[in-house]
């Protein structure tokens, strides 16, 4: 008895896994195990025998079957704390950093523009970029036989054959943006309106759609002086740059009379630009008084009201004030550019942040 016992609890013991563990149960208590056989011996025993063997038989059964359960229970929390190690991950790591993409050039000197004209009080205002031939150029007095107006300049959308109402366009200008808002809104007004617009034009320094920005200001007794302190003050604020000069040269333009191009005085120092010294002048918008027939297609009184507007081309000064030297680069969405060229979303400028390069 002592025998068998040893045996098989240290068999319990050295088991490695459940399967180990079923064999022993089988080999001692199972139907056919030593411990059950001996049990079917109790018939051909004695009484006096059978009253010593059958309690100790039982108790060794019972004690085999309680160290199976144990160990079946220690078998499996090893198991489970196995896996637990295997599996263990830790939640608090931080994640896998993600590249994030960057602002485009084009929108961050977007936002810029609007932020240093939301300081002097002009709103944002925008419109389709389909166009109709009115408010492309009829409504900004362009005249019928205008060279603007050719197939070679502009991007005409299709009619159907026999349709002799003039074509839309992709529009040339956001011009037609402020005519809209006028129409809309009257005067007083003081807008900007940037956004993309198409000319049919492709070499190193154009590409068939641009970005560019206008602004309208309109108000009783507006002038030139107003005109010339405004954009003295975009650029202030827009290069960051104290000390700048402006210079008016006399232009043509047939939505604004009189209309003056301006030039920013600067130098090219081993190719460094440098605003505001030097001397050197660089163009750098067109402008001018709001043409009467112009207040007139939007409903504006002319004998009441008159205004200034100009237009800056902002793929240009994107490159300006960042350096950039490649325009058509400005639209590859080549990555490696956009990494370099780009702005982190948090550079973007509000009224508070000092706008710098
Ligand atoms: C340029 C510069 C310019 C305007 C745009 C404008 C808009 C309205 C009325 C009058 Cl609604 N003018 N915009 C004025 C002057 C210049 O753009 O170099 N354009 C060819």
């Amino acid at each position: 008895m002592d025998a068998l016992k040893a045996k098989y609890l240290e068999g319990v013991m050295a088991a490695a896994d459940e399967s180990a563990l079923e064999d022993v149960r089988l080999a001692a208590v199972g139907k056919k195990g030593e411990v059950s056989l001996k049990m079917r011996e109790l018939g051909k025993m004695t009484p006096e025998e059978k009253q010593v063997a059958g309690p100790a038989l039982n108790a060794l059964k019972n004690e085999i079957n309680s160290a199976i359960a144990a160990k079946k229970e220690a078998l499996g929390d090893a198991a489970l704390n196995e896996r637990l190690q295997a599996e263990w991950i830790d939640v608090s790591l931080a994640g896998r950093p993600r590249r994030q993409g960057t602002i485009h050039p084009v929108s961050q000197v977007t936002e810029e523009v609007i932020a240093v004209f939301a300081d002097l009080g002009y709103s944002v205002a925008e419109g389709p970029q389909i166009e109709s031939d009115w408010y492309n150029f009829d409504a900004l007095n362009i005249a019928p036989e205008h060279p603007a107006r050719q197939e070679h300049d502009t991007f005409y959308m299709h009619r159907d054959e026999g349709d002799n109402r003039p074509p839309h366009v992709l529009r040339t200008h956001t011009s037609p943006v402020q005519i809209r808002y006028m129409e809309k809104h009257g005067a007083p007004c003081r807008i900007i309106s940037p956004g993309r617009v198409y000319r049919a034009d492709y070499d190193q320094t154009h590409t068939p759609m641009f970005h560019q920005y206008e602004g309208l200001c309109i108000d009783k007794g507006v002038s030139m002086a107003n005109l010339k302190w405004t954009l003295e003050e975009f650029c202030r604020a827009f290069f960051n740059v104290d000390d700048i000069e402006l210079r008016f040269r006399a232009s043509h333009f047939p939505f604004t009379e009189p209309s003056a191009e301006v030039d920013i005085r600067c130098s090219w120092d081993k190719g460094q630009l440098k605003i505001g010294e030097g001397d050197d002048w660089m163009e750098i918008l067109g402008s001018g008084m709001v043409h009467p027939k112009v207040l007139a297609a939007a409903g504006v009184d002319s004998d009441k009201y008159q205004g200034f507007a100009f237009g800056m081309g902002i793929d240009r000064i994107a490159m300006l004030k960042y350096g950039i030297p490649d325009l058509r680069a400005f639209f590859d969405s080549d990555l490696r550019w956009l990494r370099h060229y780009g702005f982190s979303a948090l550079d973007m400028p509000n009224m508070h942040a000092g706008i710098s390069g």
